[in-house]
């Protein structure tokens, strides 16, 4: 690891490229560096600190006065730089502005207004484990992962069938762009086409099913919480966050537990442990993991003077991995107190779409354990080369009967 001979800014710093493909590809190899070269490191290539442990990591999500989002959660500076698309009303955002729109998003997630769903989320997850059973050997990312989420979640929303395969072009556009503008970046831009425009259309709400999520937002436009302009860019933040993500998820979980047949072997004898041993899913492979804040003034961090208006890089995988708060960081273990992981963030940017992903992810884990689903990795995975999402292009699975 090249440094330069005098660190600037009292920070040690790094040539790394955290988004090399061989970096993405490997990762927890070069998070482990970066914790032990310090508690903030100096990416000279990008001219930005990097809070690669833990408690900084932590330390900025919760600071949200001095680390704003408003200046987006990506590499690019909106205070510099115009963003590609119009900001997101939740994610790039601040108080006050972010407040009532959070309060409004976040009823609508919530897990008792998300309960009519659970259902259907089972026939759904058993249909689709008939069809495993059946097959036998798949590849889990299009025939589980997508075929599941791409089912339930737009479904959800109230989004009409059809073309959803456009959803995953344009997640994959959305999270690539807050990683800089590399060839990573520009490939999922060529991709894209049509699919901006697809996209407002569907967030519409004459395009909306009546009374599901995505007409919901446009309920408090009636009840003159949000303004109309405001509600298609609310179900935007549906469209554009809530599908890679937990497609990442499922297929992350599917590995874990591929990987570890002692703990599918205890979430089959106990299916009450589920929720937590999705939650270290999350935290041992989390599907989002890089992002950025922006300091709103001088800011003090692990010691050193970050100066105002300065973007800082956060990995929320290394975070989890971090041995300074974790035991065994890198063992699968769904007994662990898993309690404090960033997987899903925290504080006022948590994830807001946790407890309707949670479901989806709870429901699929749930039946198949209960139904006494075995799986295991049949060939040669393959992880996407990603700017912020860890997941599976290729996980060819076997699944049977235990
Ligand atoms: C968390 C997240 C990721 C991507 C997009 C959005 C949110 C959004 O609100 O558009």
């Amino acid at each position: 690891m090249a440094q330069d001979a005098a660190p600037p800014r009292g920070a040690p710093a790094s040539d790394i490229d955290p988004f090399s493909p061989q970096h993405i590809l490997n990762p927890y190899a070069w998070h482990h560096e970066m914790r032990e070269l310090g508690a903030l490191v100096w990416l000279t290539k990008y001219r930005c600190f990097f809070a690669p442990r833990y408690a900084e990591a932590f330390q900025i999500i919760a600071d949200y006065q001095s680390f704003s989002s408003a200046a987006g959660v990506g590499h690019t500076n909106f205070n510099k730089e115009k963003p590609w698309r119009q900001p997101s009303m939740l994610l790039e955002a601040d108080p006050p502005d972010h407040t009532p729109r959070r309060a409004i998003v976040g009823r609508i997630l919530s897990a008792p207004n998300l309960r009519v769903f659970r259902s259907g989320f089972e026939v759904e997850a058993n249909r689709l484990i008939d069809r495993l059973l059946q097959q036998r050997d798949v590849d889990a990312v299009p025939e589980v992962a997508q075929a599941y989420v791409l089912k339930v979640f737009p479904d959800a929303v109230g989004i009409a069938d059809g073309d959803r395969m456009n959803l995953l072009k344009y997640g994959t556009m959305v999270f690539n762009a807050f990683g800089p503008q590399n060839d990573i970046f520009d490939e999922s831009v060529r991709d894209l086409g049509e699919v901006g425009p697809w996209i407002m259309e569907r967030c519409q709400h004459r395009n909306l099913e009546p009374g599901k999520l995505g007409d919901q937002v446009y309920q408090a436009v009636s009840g003159g919480q949000i303004t109309a302009e405001e509600a298609p860019i609310l179900v935007r933040s549906f469209l554009s966050a809530g599908v890679d993500t937990t497609i990442d998820a499922v297929g992350n979980a599917l590995w874990s537990f591929a990987t570890n047949p002692a703990e599918w072997a205890k979430v089959k004898a106990n299916q009450g442990i589920v929720k937590q041993a999705f939650e270290e899913v999350l935290r041992y492979e989390s599907p989002f993991q890089t992002f950025f804040r922006t300091t709103t003034k001088d800011v003090e961090l692990a010691g050193v003077k970050i100066p105002g208006n300065e973007k800082v890089m956060l990995n929320i995988g290394s975070a989890n991995r971090d041995p300074r708060k974790w035991e065994r960081p890198d063992v699968f273990d769904v007994s662990r107190d898993v309690r404090g992981h960033v997987g899903l963030g925290y504080g006022i940017h948590a994830c807001i779409g946790q407890m309707i992903s949670r479901l989806e992810n709870e429901v699929l884990l749930t039946e198949l354990a209960r139904r006494k689903v075995d799986f295991e990795v049949t060939g040669p995975t393959e992880y996407k080369v990603h700017n912020t999402l860890r997941g599976f292009t290729k996980l060819p699975m076997r699944f049977k009967q235990g």
